[in-house]
């Protein structure tokens, strides 16, 4: 997979050399080139902002230097199998950034992030940035960053991480907090490793049984009980289809029960 990031703060980006990202790059299986915004600016103070038209505070990034970076990365990048990148632009206005889309750019042979700084880029880079390429503007959550840098870091490592060959054990991604199968939508438990004991406190006992099915029912049983506490919206958007008797007792338990073919708060008004 190529990967193109425009930024003007490129040193943002230098924790992809590190770790499992950077040696998904050392073995070639992600190529990625950092380019300096600034270096498609043509005044003496390589002026990428300016203020918005209506008013207001902030500034707004110009669509000039924009447009040549484009320009300049489409030319460059451009291969027989991978003719057009698919750009992402980060921004907390975009679609959320979930595990499905993880998926659906791991699959990509190109991308292109474009992350901003200020109050974002001028639409118009955008708007024609779509009549070459597909474009997403996308979100990592609901909260606000400086700039789409960070954001970046967040979704190649998602993405990376998704790649034949970038992992270790092709199992890894099996029991991931929201891939998909039989844990879908649930939050993983606990986890333990040796010393059995360590300042007075023992592993659970089930986890040293060797009772394989006994161990799966706890984890799952576990990833209940986390996903009740710290995610009640996905046990509400589990499929009743997909739970047994036992799980059905413990969400009961946790105070979720079925009602209109979906799992809900057991005081939660009745509907007519
Ligand atoms: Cl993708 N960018 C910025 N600047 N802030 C964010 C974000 C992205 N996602 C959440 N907050």
């Amino acid at each position: 997979m190529r990967i193109d990031v425009v930024t003007i703060f490129p040193e943002y980006l230098a924790p992809l050399d590190v770790s499992l990202v950077g040696k998904a790059c050392a073995k070639g299986l992600i190529d990625v080139h950092l380019h300096q915004l600034r270096d498609w600016t043509y005044d003496v103070h390589k002026t990428v902002d300016d203020t918005p038209y209506g008013g207001g505070p902030g500034m707004v990034m110009k669509p000039e230097p924009w447009g040549l970076a484009l320009d300049a990365v489409l030319e460059r990048g451009a291969s027989a199998a991978a003719p057009v990148p698919r750009m992402i632009v980060p921004t907390p206005s975009g679609r959320p950034f979930t595990q499905d889309l993880a998926v659906e750019l791991a699959d990509e042979p190109w991308l292109l992030f474009a992350p901003a700084r200020y109050e974002g880029i001028d639409r118009r880079v955008l708007d024609e940035a779509a009549t070459r390429m597909r474009v997403d503007e996308v979100s990592i959550g609901d909260y606000v960053l400086a700039g789409g840098e960070v954001a970046v870091l967040v979704m190649v490592e998602a993405v990376a991480r998704l790649l034949p060959g970038v992992l270790g054990n092709a199992e890894s991604h099996r029991d991931d907090s929201f891939a998909p199968g039989a844990m879908a939508n649930l939050l993983e438990g606990p986890v333990y490793t040796k010393p059995a004991q360590w300042r007075g406190r023992e592993v659970p006992p089930i986890t040293v049984s060797g009772n394989h099915g006994a161990i799966a029912r706890w984890r799952r049983d576990e990833a209940l009980r986390r996903t009740a506490a710290h995610r009640p919206d996905l046990i509400a958007r589990i499929d009743p289809a997909a739970v047994d008797k036992k799980d059905r007792a413990t969400l009961a338990e946790l105070g979720w029960i079925e009602r209109d073919g979906r799992f809900q708060p057991t005081d939660a008004p009745v509907a007519d």
